[in-house]
């Protein structure tokens, strides 16, 4: 579309003012408006605004949910030999080259107030490493593992695009081979004050924000991802966010369940540690698989339990996730009947006002929305949910104190740590909660799992020496 046309649509559809500065904008500003009011479907933003801001209809509905079925750990009464075969199953896959590991880093980090790509953030306790250095390592061992170096996919939003390229480059993609990491930015969704009116951020800018993880699917679409995907002769995303180090990027058990049982997109889940813990809860409705946000499960429901006192809805979300190539396409296509839902977020939203003074709201003053990757649950043919070990794949950072904070991961790896080499014989002393006295690491290179820690440790020429800062990789 040309620049005229452009500006007729926003008059037509009413958004006119977003081009009210126009005549105060010098050539490159007003091409660089244009460009962003390109990006706007202006039916979409409308049919949300009268959906969900003016009806304020609930992206959840909650009628008939009963808590969804999943594969057990071999621990808590799954069958050993399934577990067995669906990871001889994923390996096969691995050496075949049939899986890419997928990281959405495109959230704005701002609970955690660090400033920069979520990904740079470190994490690890003696080496200071960042997030993407820990999937990275994890990635490089998983390819050495199987014979069979994998492809990276990682979306960023546009606010952090440049810097998560900038910081790969700056540490030589922490030994990956840099063709083998593939960066795209993820799409945009203006944000809207209650009237409907798109705001602006300046005089010259649209308020956008990210369109949410579940954007990833149409992101990896129009980047071209899955076409080069096809290519390769991969069918299987490894899908993980950004803020869980402790994320088993490439599990063969969790690919093997997911291959052998046809699944178009699968997840794995931990038992909720409280009623109220931060998580989806995976549910069954109308025969569908769905993930229901806790902001959107009445607590009263939450806290269910069966007669012998157990959760009922136990099964908690911890977004991992394996995504079939040409479901993620499918997705991506938006056709009738399946296209993600959008869900809407009160914000305060920086603005300016008609006069083009700058607003800084103290309260909500407009609504951002956002798409939510596991909304694909329902649309995917034969979806499954596995049971994984907390500590072996989840501890997020989210907040900077608290719960899923820095401090909280710092002390779940050093436990899984302290863990692994103790199964593989060291004596590492720990407190009751298995932390242990002294900081540790173990690079993913050394070993990503009790099993091949065990392995690496037997192949010392000499157990080393049990001294704080000890790293092993
Ligand atoms: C998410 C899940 C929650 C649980 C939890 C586990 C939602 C709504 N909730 O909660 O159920 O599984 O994670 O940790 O997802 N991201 C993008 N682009 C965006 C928005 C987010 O890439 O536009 C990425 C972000 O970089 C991060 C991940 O998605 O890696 C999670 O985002 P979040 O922090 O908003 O999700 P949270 O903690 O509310």
């Amino acid at each position: 579309m040309r620049q005229e046309e452009i500006v007729r649509s926003f008059q037509v559809a009413g958004q006119g003012h977003v081009f009210a500065f126009w005549p105060e904008l010098d050539t490159a500003r007003r091409a660089a408006l244009v460009a962003q009011a390109a990006e706007i479907d202006l039916d979409e933003v409308a049919r949300l605004h009268r959906t969900l801001v003016l009806e304020r209809h609930a992206a959840a509905d909650l009628r008939a949910l009963a808590p969804a079925p999943y594969e057990s750990l071999p621990e808590k009464g799954g069958d050993p030999a399934k577990w067995a075969r669906a990871r001889a199953t994923g390996e096969e896959a691995l050496r075949a080259g049939r899986v890419a590991a997928f990281t959405v880093a495109g959230g704005q980090g701002s609970r955690l107030g660090y400033d920069g790509p979520k990904g740079a953030f470190a994490v690890t306790p003696v080496k200071r490493k960042p997030l993407f250095q820990v999937f990275a390592e994890k990635i490089l061992a998983a390819g050495r593992r199987h014979g069979r170096p994998l492809e990276w996919f990682i979306m960023t939003s546009h606010a952090n695009h440049e810097a998560t390229e900038a910081f790969f480059a700056q540490h030589g993609w922490f030994g990956l081979a840099r063709e083998r990491v593939h960066f795209f930015r993820q799409g945009r969704m203006p944000a809207v004050g209650f009237d409907g009116r798109i705001l602006l951020e300046g005089k010259g800018a649209i308020a956008l924000s990210p369109d949410g993880h579940g954007g990833s699917l149409r992101a990896l679409h129009r980047s071209g991802a899955l076409g080069l995907m096809a290519e390769l002769g991969i069918d299987t995303l490894s899908y993980f966010q950004v803020d869980n180090p402790l994320a088993r990027c490439i599990d063969p058990a969790f690919i093997g369940f997911h291959l052998l049982a046809g699944s178009e997109m699968s997840s794995k889940m931990v038992p909720k540690a409280y009623p109220e813990e931060k998580v989806g809860h995976f549910c069954v409705q109308d025969g569908r698989l769905v993930v229901i946000e806790y902001s959107d499960l009445p607590p009263a429901v939450q806290r269910e339990t069966h007669a012998d006192g157990s959760l009922r809805f136990v099964a908690g979300s911890i977004a991992i996730h394996l995504i079939d190539r040409e479901f993620a396409r499918r997705m991506a296509g938006g056709g009738v009947g399946v296209q993600l839902p959008f869900h809407r977020a009160d914000k305060k939203i920086q603005t300016i006002d008609a006069a083009g003074r700058p607003v800084k709201p103290d309260k909500p003053n407009g609504v951002k929305f956002e798409m939510f990757v596991f909304d694909a649950l329902p649309f995917a043919r034969k979806p499954i949910i596995i049971e994984t070990r907390r500590a072996d794949d989840f501890s997020p950072v989210k907040n900077a104190e608290g719960v899923d904070s820095p401090q909280t991961c710092r002390d779940d790896q050093l436990r899984q740590f302290a863990r692994w080499l103790n199964a593989a014989g060291a004596r590492v002393p720990v407190d009751a909660t298995g932390l242990p006295a002294l900081a540790l690491e173990i690079s993913p290179l050394f070993g990503d799992d009790a099993e091949s820690v065990a392995a690496s440790w037997r192949r010392l020429p000499s157990p080393p020496e049990l001294k704080p800062d000890l790293y092993l990789e």
